[in-house]
């Protein structure tokens, strides 16, 4: 059974405003929200003296102070926040799984807004008004459940707000009440699939046709294994909490590309360490403006996102950038033996073996002067009654993909199947033990 590319359909006419349009709108938007901003104190100081007049090009961007994690972090609770507190819709949270939490207000507006960006991205990867959706993100802080909820009854389709964990329930949940598409992180995507399969559920007995996934890198190679598992048509949708959460970028049915809402988000892809542009389709951080956030703007957002930029025309006919997959975050980013290496491309070596299930960790240490990195990788259960001959074989044919995707060699242990932790959100996969 092959999965169908659904209809292309397009929300919004800024989605395919002509370039030169959207430039004068993104400017235009840029002069008010450097006016705006100075309500926050931290921007009152480092733009005094700019003005949004001053603002004539697009290009005098790369002229205005960068925000950081840390800022928002050094401003907590409500040091960023641009409207009175009685003015706020709602608060949400960034996961703060690379340290302290930040709070993000939103305005009325912005709620407005961000639902209607969520909705662009979920009718661009084929959602249809009458669909039913299972959204299985956490409700909460995180910007997942409750941003793709709005967004999906927003494009006329339903909810079934399954909220995340208790597999068992998703799957009873999927059985049951036969919903076309399912909205969750990647690697919650693919635990499900494997225990849909374990427990004798056949892909035709689903009514599956969709899939939403977006919150962590992820790789082509787990797109077709998820898709496979499934039968779905899976699409890719990116955002963070501190410019929004899930609505920044989506793919269209091409599925070349994350388009980024550009009447909402000016982007730009620097290099890390020289804070300069990249040639463009050179990959880079991604660093965001907000141009019509109220409760919380940002300007030069640096996300640590490394992605890149492609401006080239989509045969979708929408014109926005779109940017490449996230590889990772800088800070995700491992310095083994002086080579980069990203969890993903792990990932990526691993869904190349047939017989190795694509869940590992990744434990790095340095036990003399060298650093040894160790990735332990579950074998599927077809393969657990296989001879010593065969796993020393396996785990040669890992290692070997491995070093073909990095460049370098790790050492291989297998694991019995089902051992290694499942992730209901965003996974986390690396433990780095060498000494700081
Ligand atoms: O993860 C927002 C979101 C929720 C996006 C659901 C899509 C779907 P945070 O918790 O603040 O917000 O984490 C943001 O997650 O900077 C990226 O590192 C990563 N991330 C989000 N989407 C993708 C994606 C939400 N599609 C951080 N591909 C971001 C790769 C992603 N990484």
């Amino acid at each position: 059974m092959k999965t169908v590319t659904p209809q292309n359909r397009i929300l919004d006419a800024e989605e395919s405003m002509p370039r030169e349009e959207m430039r004068s709108l993104q400017l235009s938007r840029l002069q008010k929200i450097i006016d705006y901003v100075k309500r926050v104190p931290y921007y009152a100081e480092k733009l005094a003296g700019v003005n949004g007049a001053d603002i004539t090009s697009l290009d005098q961007l790369s002229s205005l102070p960068f925000t950081t994690k840390q800022d928002l972090r050094d401003g907590y609770p409500y040091g960023f926040m641009a409207i009175p507190k009685d003015e706020i819709a709602r608060i949400h949270g960034s996961s703060g799984t690379t340290g302290r939490l930040t709070f993000v207000p939103y305005s009325h507006t912005d709620l407005k807004n961000w639902t209607r960006l969520v909705s662009r991205f979920l009718v661009a990867g084929g959602l249809q008004p009458g669909n039913l959706v299972q959204i299985s993100f956490g409700y909460g802080l995180f910007t997942g459940g409750f941003g793709l909820h709005y967004g999906v009854e927003a494009t006329g389709a339903a909810v079934v707000p399954a909220a995340s964990g208790n597999t068992e329930r998703q799957i009873a949940i999927l059985r049951d009440l036969q919903p076309d598409a399912i909205v969750c992180t990647p690697s919650y995507a693919l635990t499900l699939g494997e225990a849909i399969r374990a427990s004798g559920i056949k892909r035709e007995d689903l009514n599956l046709k969709l899939g939403f996934f977006g919150g962590e890198p992820w790789s082509d190679e787990m797109r077709n294994r998820i898709e496979d598992d499934m039968g779905i048509f899976a699409t890719d949708n990116y955002g963070l909490s501190e410019v929004i959460g899930p609505g920044a970028a989506g793919e269209c049915i091409e599925r070349n590309g994350q388009h980024f809402s550009e009447d909402h988000f000016l982007v730009e892809c620097l290099d890390p360490d020289t804070l300069q542009p990249v040639p463009q389709g050179e990959k880079g951080e991604l660093v965001i403006t907000t141009l019509t956030k109220e409760g919380m703007p940002v300007i030069r957002y640096r996300t640590r996102d490394i992605s890149s930029l492609h401006y080239e025309p989509c045969p979708c006919g929408r014109t926005g950038v779109r940017m490449s997959r996230v590889t990772g975050r800088s800070d995700d980013m491992l310095v083994i033996r002086g080579v980069n290496v990203y969890p993903t491309q792990i990932e990526e070596a691993l869904l190349r073996v047939r017989e190795a299930a694509p869940h590992y960790m990744i434990d790095v240490d340095r036990p003399d002067t060298l650093d040894r990195a160790t990735v332990r990788v579950e074998i599927l259960p077809e393969m657990f009654s296989a001879s010593m001959k065969e796993m020393v074989n396996l785990r040669e044919k890992i290692q070997k993909a491995i070093n073909s995707v990095t460049g370098i060699r790790m050492e291989v242990e297998l694991v019995a199947p089902q051992t290694l932790e499942r992730f209901q959100g965003k996974a986390k996969r690396v433990t780095d033990r060498r000494p700081k």
